[in-house]
């Protein structure tokens, strides 16, 4: 072990942890109105701490009329009462810190809630000192250019304001107007916020759609063919260029992180593996961390929205896309790893079987692909515990804008709701949003009152309280990876190797320093797989390491894999 940690470059904190993202709305309610707050969070820091991780990445707690689940906020220095107080923040920080565990906040900067003071000033008058915080298209000027917004019943981004007969730029809900990035005055006033929190002690923020935030402020026609053909018909692909977007970050850098021990994570939607260096390359001094959307967007079909193709995903293709994202930072810059998080529906769903006799394996095969390729994994909290969609049949059944304002959408246009509302159960964002599964209990064990969304049925046999006591289970497990990634650097820093590309049940890679390290064999399908093992990677020992399965069918290097089977090997 000690030779190995002399070798390596550029290590860090950072590329070590595993991220543990709480989505506090749902995760432990502590005074029964249903909805999570930072006590509860507070009363689980013990349970966090067994999973081993190094990090956890904390959805927005900030002041929120909560139109989008707090990320509309209205005032970014204090806490919304439903989730505590600043006293809470400060608890939070002190325990987590207390068992070794770093913070990062979510900066939510691209947009404010129309609700903040910022824009209930600029709304008030053209000649208002806030009027340039926001992005403004005079109604005079005729009806400002096309531009998408991903929430609205018209999925037009610019909305018309009475008050001073102008349109105001919202990319995201009415409710969520843009920040205008162009004014010095606002990043200013932004990097004040940031310095507030990181004197508080948090260690690091997750940037909120930071590739949103630079305009083309003379706002030019994008005709149909030009987004079709230079931005895939995909308005994000054009809202990601905008010209100032790395002079910003630059700024914001030199401004505020320079200097401190902390990391920051960008939601960059809308970019290419080719981009990704020039947000985290070290030189750039830009951003340490980025999480891209391509691995997203496989299994749609691309005819609706976020419609799942029926065929599903081909492993080839997934296997392709995080192996050249691997190799993007394969010599420079370093990358994140996520299958799931509150804008996704549940990994196990989407990415694997939830069928009763697949799912435990299926959970925990997708545990050990996110915790052994060469990234710091992103986990979302209750995938540990191999949680599913819950798979609503009605729409009064959702709470998320994403999906309301798109069922609008679609009955406005007289298109099939029923076939949206099915594509949802697979899609849905609020597939993740339900209740983290504590015990058999009524509510989970999540609360004492009534939850704001409800709670998977299937939490009866699928929740915390029995894994905790189960050997074999994806809790279980998922500490064995921590420890496991503690005790073999070549988890963390070993080189990555992709074997049998063309493969379609099986993805197999190595992970080695200096040639020697581990193979993993995955079998991402719900079949038995008859699987050879690369000649060229001698076994030290034909036991393996790790085995999601209590059973193994060896012979020499021929495997006969069981669905959903998980191994780890350590190579000569
Ligand atoms: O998401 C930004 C973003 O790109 C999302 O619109 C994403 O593409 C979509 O949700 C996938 O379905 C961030 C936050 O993660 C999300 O929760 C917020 O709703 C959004 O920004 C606005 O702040
Ligand atoms: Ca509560």
């Amino acid at each position: 072990m000690e030779t190995l940690h002399m070798e390596i470059k550029d290590k860090a904190w950072w590329k070590e942890v595993v991220i543990y993202q709480v989505y506090p709305r749902s995760f432990k309610d502590s005074n029964g109105d249903g909805i999570g707050d930072l006590p509860g969070l507070l009363s689980k820091l013990d349970y966090i701490q067994s999973l081993g991780v190094g990090l956890v990445w904390l959805n927005p707690v900030f002041a929120s009329p909560n139109e989008d689940n707090g990320y509309d906020i209205s005032n970014f220095e204090t806490i919304q009462p439903e989730f505590g107080t600043m006293a809470d923040i400060n608890a939070l920080i002190t325990g987590l810190h207390a068992r070794g565990i770093k913070l990062l906040l979510d900066l939510v900067i691209n947009h404010t809630s129309d609700q903040h003071p910022w824009f209930i000033e600029s709304r008030k008058s053209r000649d208002n000192q806030y009027r340039d915080y926001y992005h403004w298209w005079p109604a005079e000027k005729g009806e400002p250019p096309k531009r998408f917004s991903f929430f609205d019943p018209d999925q037009n981004a610019w909305k018309y304001d009475v008050a001073t007969d102008s349109w105001y730029l919202h990319y995201f809900a009415a409710s969520q107007p843009d920040l205008n990035w162009e004014n010095p005055v606002v990043r200013q006033q932004i990097y004040q916020m940031i310095r507030f929190w990181l004197d508080k002690g948090v260690d690091g923020f997750r940037l909120d759609a930071i590739t949103y935030i630079a305009k083309d402020i003379n706002f030019p026609e994008i005709t149909e063919d030009e987004l079709k053909e230079k931005y895939e018909n995909n308005w994000s692909y054009y809202y990601s260029k905008g010209p100032k977007l790395h002079e910003y970050l630059h700024e914001m850098n030199q401004e505020v992180f320079k200097g401190r021990d902390m990391v920051t994570i960008a939601e960059t939607p809308g970019i290419e593996k080719e981009d990704a260096l020039k947000f985290v390359h070290e030189d750039r001094q830009e951003l340490h961390m980025l999480y891209h959307f391509k691995g997203m967007e496989l299994g749609y079909t691309h005819h609706a929205f976020k419609q799942p193709d029926p065929e599903g995903y081909k492993l080839s293709e997934f296997k392709k896309i995080y192996s050249e994202w691997s190799d993007a930072f394969a010599s420079e810059g370093w990358g994140t790893i996520y299958l799931g998080n509150h804008d996704q529906p549940r990994m196990l769903t989407r990415w694997g079987n939830d069928a009763p006799e697949f799912r435990l394996a299926s959970s925990k095969l997708l545990t050990t692909f996110l915790l052994t390729m060469r990234a710091t994994p992103i986990f979302y909290n209750g995938d540990e515990l191999g949680m599913s969609n819950i798979k609503f049949e009605k729409i009064s059944d959702y709470r998320d804008i994403e999906t309301l304002y798109m069922y609008q959408y679609i009955q406005k246009q007289g298109g099939d709701v029923d076939q949206f509302l099915r594509d949802q159960q697979i899609s849905g964002r609020d597939n993740a949003r339900t209740p983290m599964q504590w015990d058999a209990s009524e509510n989970a064990g999540f609360t004492s009152g009534e939850s704001w969304i409800s709670i998977n049925p299937d939490h009866v046999y699928i929740n915390e309280t029995a894994q905790d006591a189960d050997s074999n289970s994806p809790l279980n497990y998922f500490r064995k990876l921590t420890a496991l990634r503690k005790e073999y650097l070549e988890l963390i820093y070993g080189a990555y190797t992709l074997y049998d590309a063309a493969h379609e049940q099986v993805y197999c890679y190595t992970r080695t320093i200096n040639g020697s390290g581990i193979m993993v064999v995955l079998n991402f399908s719900s079949e038995l797989v008859h699987y050879q093992l690369p000649e060229e990677l001698p076994l030290k020992n034909s036991e393996p390491l790790l085995n999601n399965e209590t059973s193994l069918q060896m012979e020499i290097n021929r495997l006969i894999l069981l669905p959903w089977q998980a191994l780890l090997f350590e190579l000569e």
